[in-house]
């Protein structure tokens, strides 16, 4: 890029300029169909896309300004049968318009029906949806595991979409994501495992993916197509299927080698989980209906999946459960005692994975170690008990914390603090991790400090994605799903334990 300059940017300026991007406004669309956007009360046709005349033979500058009910090659029952609220939509396949066939697509804007036709391409799939569906449900007297799920539904996808490369694509808690599966040709790039920030999908993007079934990019290529309007504003497109790629996304997609591309949400309790992604080194054409099947399939899956995981949940406490109770019982055998609480110290240490765990009442100290540094466990302790958010506490690298950055205490970085309640003086539990070294696999360097701005402030996406591994040594390993559902339980036997000590005294 002859124009790029390398500016240092702070990754904060870097990540608003993506965000600001109007995707939704972008005043055009991309040229696999032909747009139309009419007033819902009056139906008047207040946008058309310029390229109605090789889609519909009609052309744009005529069709603005009139009655969408009026028109012959319209199905206007597609208005009525369209949902009430917003982003609602409803798909014609293969409706003819004289000779020809167009799929056509009406979808509910703000006071507008979004109306989408598209040529209908003859090589669609040869799958019924149940056959899909059936892919996706493992046989009878098999167990899957979570893996094992997401490869069928690539299977499944890859049967619809003959794409080059299907990856799902999972969201952490800060939106960086990882490709947890793989469908692609032997001698291709290999994704899996690696990660990608936050900002390569922006907020603005994943809240219009996980509004709206999937997102084709058709041709990374090819000119959008303008929008013919009654105003200078131009149309919300947040529900159409046509809008156009964002120049940056487009380049990103360049420099992954990408012509064609095809996204579809995963959904899971109501959230963006993941996306399946799917990529094309040339144009691939994706019909309306095979997009439509895949969307489906994809549903179909987020319930599957969704009754697995609570499964999986429903298992995983049902064994903490079951050590919780095994725990407190050898506790009450040895009556409340010192023994009792040297117990609990050492079972909670060795299932959470920690370097010791100690436990502070009234300020006096009981360690699962002989060897624990007194004063540098208080100083811990006046920053966590003041901290009153929750009952379980957890840091990864308690030097991040002020007043504790210049613990250097190796076997103690990463912290979990289980409360019984917030008074300063009552019982605390504390389990320590050490820091761990750990490998972040990304797909180039992530760091957008380092990235091209171009003279107009743009940012280009990296150019290479090749493996690109960062070593972190700082922190403990993470604290998973399993220790704080342990700390819970923890916390109850803990109070419990405590109870019979008191009713021991009284
Ligand atoms: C959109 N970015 C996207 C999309 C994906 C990704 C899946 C959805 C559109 C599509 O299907 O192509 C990112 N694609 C990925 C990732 C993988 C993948 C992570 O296959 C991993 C395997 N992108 C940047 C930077 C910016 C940016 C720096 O790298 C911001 C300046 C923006 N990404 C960006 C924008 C969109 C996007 C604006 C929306 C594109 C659109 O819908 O028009």
């Amino acid at each position: 890029m002859s124009d790029a300059k390398h500016a240092q940017l702070s990754s904060t300026d870097i990540v608003a300029n993506c965000e600001k991007e109007q995707l939704h406004l972008s005043g055009q669309i991309q040229n696999f169909g032909a747009l139309l956007v009419a007033d819902s009360e009056s139906m008047q046709i207040r946008y058309v896309s310029d390229n109605t005349n090789d889609i519909l033979g009609i052309k744009a500058e005529t069709l603005v300004g009139q009655s969408l009910s009026e028109q012959t090659w319209f199905d206007t029952a597609l208005c009525s049968e369209v949902g009430r609220s917003e982003g609602a939509r409803v798909c014609r396949f293969d409706h003819r318009i004289g000779s020809k066939k167009v799929n056509l697509r009406v979808l509910r804007g703000e006071n507008t029906f979004v109306v989408e036709a598209e040529p209908v391409n003859l090589q669609g799939s040869n799958w019924s949806l149940s056959e899909l569906r059936a892919i996706l449900y493992p046989p009878t007297h098999t167990e899957w595991k979570a893996k094992d799920y997401w490869e069928k539904l690539l299977t499944a996808i890859s049967s619809v979409l003959p794409f080059h490369r299907l990856l799902l694509y999972r969201f952490e808690d800060d939106w960086t994501g990882e490709v947890i599966s793989e469908h692609a040709r032997k001698d291709d790039v290999e994704y899996l495992g690696l990660k990608f920030p936050a900002s390569d999908i922006p907020q603005i993007a994943r809240k219009m993916y996980f509004e709206n079934p999937s997102r084709l990019i058709d041709h990374v290529d090819q000119p959008p197509v303008d929008i013919l309007g009654d105003s200078d504003t131009p149309p919300d497109l947040t529900w159409s299927d046509l809008r156009s790629v964002s120049p940056v996304h487009a380049q990103y997609l360049r420099n992954m080698g990408i012509t064609t591309s095809f996204s579809i949400p995963v959904i899971l309790s109501g959230n963006l989980w993941g996306i399946v992604s799917c990529h094309h080194p040339s144009h691939l054409h994706v019909d309306a209906q095979s997009r439509y099947q895949s969307e489906q399939l994809v549903k179909h899956f987020c319930s599957i999946y969704a009754t697995f995981l609570s499964r999986q949940r429903l298992s995983l406490l049902s064994t903490i459960d079951d050590k919780i109770n095994s725990i407190t019982a050898q506790m009450s055998l040895l009556d409340g005692s010192g023994e009792a609480l040297t117990l609990l110290l050492n079972e909670t240490t060795v299932t959470c994975s920690g370097t010791f765990s100690a436990v502070v009442m009234n300020g006096s100290w009981t360690c699962s170690t002989g060897d624990a540094d007194i004063p540098l466990l208080n100083k811990i302790d006046k920053y966590f008990r003041q901290d009153t958010s929750d009952y379980i506490l957890s840091n990864t690298n308690i030097r991040l914390l002020q007043g504790l950055e210049a613990i250097d205490e190796g076997d103690v970085r990463g912290v979990m603090v289980i409360k019984l309640d917030h008074s300063r003086d009552n019982t605390r539990l504390y389990i320590f991790r050490r820091p761990e070294k750990q490998l972040v696999e990304w797909a180039g360097n992530p760091d957008k400090s380092k990235a091209q701005v171009s003279e107009t402030g743009s940012l280009s996406p990296r150019q290479s994605f090749e493996k690109w591994t960062e070593v972190k040594g700082e922190a403990s390993l993470p604290w998973s799903k399993s220790d704080f559902l342990f700390a819970k339980k923890a916390r109850v036997g803990l109070m419990r334990f405590f109870n019979q000590i008191r009713s021991n005294h009284v």
